[in-house]
């Protein structure tokens, strides 16, 4: 990076640490934009005078909230609810709901942050936000999962709606929560719009949203691969998570002809030689989504199967990795050992799995590299399209919707490749993603003045 670049991103990135000290991840986030960005930025000085990347960095919007709810035994619980309105450049903020124990501030503003370029480079008409609670649905009877997203989608209906906010699904909230909370926001306001994506499909949901997120990985991976006149077909894949992002990355990698090898939860891995077929991904579908078991009892299923406690499968050799499950779950130790493996490809099907460290190896090696903003598009692409269904009030086929969304995909890696493009002729795709993503938004906020 040239001198005086590296020096604007050190000034902002100073007073971007200043004023959110602490926040680790969405720090992390933020410098990775800005490190793609600050040459365009430089280049064009009225993004620089307007001072556009100051204003994305900062939410539009914050709202925390006390989220009571009763165990079954009577004793009361009180969790932390949060949405991040990052920008509403481009349309109604829009993005996911996360459930789980780790969440916090940080850990949803790098969510609401990155999601702000990831819309945008969709082409749909959806600004940036993200939301959830340190609430997990582990070990709590669906009776309890229900009063508490009664809970939380009651504060929650104060501060969105169809043409203002629009929540969806991310770790943790699937089918079953959207359904609850979706039900809570009808009879709160008593009307019956696309306030959430991600519903059944009996009550405005589309088809094919649940697959869209995993689906439109492997459409994008195979883009990639296109670059290199290769494709899916005899490659052999690795696979983090075991929930909606991997279930259907596993399924769509396999039909196009690969063998993926393993899965993962929090509590280990499992790696089975001889690929996670059709019926094994039914199983784990339903031992994920129905039982809501733990990965590690694929082996009593599958004997020929090994699970190894407490690690991550990316010390496994394999020719694509597409870590599906969540923030930092790949570092530089990782990277380094997929590279020694002979990996060629890695897609991102969760958010920010890779460290900056694993990013720099397998930019280093000439690997082809996903950021997740470019890869897991798929899935918010979808929410658009079941937006778009919603106001008309009718539904697409699946294969519409399907033809549509590979075509985002496919839209979305041109654009990746016009401004990630290296003078070597590699694709620098976070680079593309992250500057494509950002013109986008820049204009729109200079075209609507200083709001
Ligand atoms: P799910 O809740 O369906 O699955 C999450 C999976 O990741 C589970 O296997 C879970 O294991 C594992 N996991 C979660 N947290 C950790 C952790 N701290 N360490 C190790 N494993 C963990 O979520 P999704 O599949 O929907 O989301 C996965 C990723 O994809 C997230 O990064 C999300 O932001 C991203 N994403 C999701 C989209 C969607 O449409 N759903 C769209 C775009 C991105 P366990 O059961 O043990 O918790
Ligand atoms: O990270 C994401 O893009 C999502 N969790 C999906 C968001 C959405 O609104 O569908």
């Amino acid at each position: 990076m040239e001198k005086h670049v590296q020096q604007f991103v050190n000034d902002f990135m100073s007073r971007i640490e200043a004023k959110n000290p602490n926040e680790v991840e969405f720090i992390q986030a933020v410098r990775e934009v800005a490190e793609s960005v600050a040459g365009y930025i430089l280049e064009n000085p009225v993004m620089q005078n307007l001072k556009v990347l100051d204003r994305i960095a900062e939410p539009e919007r914050v709202i925390m909230f006390r989220v009571p709810w009763l165990r079954d035994s009577g004793e009361i619980e009180i969790n932390r609810g949060y949405r991040v309105q990052n920008n509403s450049a481009l349309g109604p903020y829009k993005g996911g709901l996360r459930f789980h124990v780790s969440v916090n501030l940080s850990i949803l503003k790098f969510l609401a942050f990155e999601q702000t370029f990831k819309n945008s480079l969709t082409t749909l008409p959806m600004g940036g936000g993200k939301g959830g609670s340190d609430f997990s649905s582990k070990g709590k009877s669906d009776n309890e999962v229900m009063r508490f997203c009664q809970s939380f989608a009651t504060e929650l209906s104060r501060h969105i709606g169809a043409d203002v906010d629009v929540p969806a699904g991310d770790i943790g909230v699937g089918g079953r929560e959207i359904g609850y909370m979706f039900g809570q926001y009808k009879r709160l306001r008593n009307e019956f719009t696309g306030a959430y994506t991600g519903k059944g499909l009996s009550f405005g949901g589309s088809l094919l949203r649940p697959e869209a997120t995993g689906y439109g990985l492997c459409y994008f991976v195979r883009e990639m691969l296109v670059t290199k006149g290769d494709s899916f077909a005899g490659k052999v894949v690795t696979v983090s998570g075991s929930g909606n992002v991997s279930q259907y990355a596993i399924e769509k990698a396999t039909k196009l002809g690969a063998k993926v090898v393993t899965a993962s939860d929090s509590s280990g891995y499992i790696y089975d030689s001889e690929g996670i077929d059709e019926q094994k991904l039914e199983y784990i579908k339903d031992l994920k989504n129905v039982f809501r078991g733990r990965i590690s009892e694929y082996v009593e299923r599958y004997p020929n199967a090994v699970f190894y406690a407490e690690e991550r499968p990316w010390g496994v050799k394999c020719d694509i990795a597409l870590p599906c499950a969540t923030q930092n779950e790949l570092d530089g130790g990782d990277a380094q050992k997929l590279v020694d493996g002979g990996c060629l490809c890695v897609g991102e099907g969760a958010n920010m799995p890779s460290t900056p460290e694993a990013i720099a190896i397998f930019h280093a090696n000439k690997v082809l590299f996903a950021p997740g903003k470019a890869a897991n598009a798929g899935g918010v692409a979808t929410s658009g399209l079941e937006m778009a269904q919603n106001s008309m009030r009718l539904s697409w086929s699946r294969d519409e919707v399907d033809e549509k969304l590979s075509q985002i995909m496919r839209d979305i890696h041109t654009t990746c490749c016009e401004y990630g493009t290296e003078a070597d002729g590699y694709i620098n795709y976070v680079n593309g993603a992250n500057i494509g993503g950002f013109i986008k938004v820049a204009n729109a906020m200079i075209a609507q003045g200083v709001v």
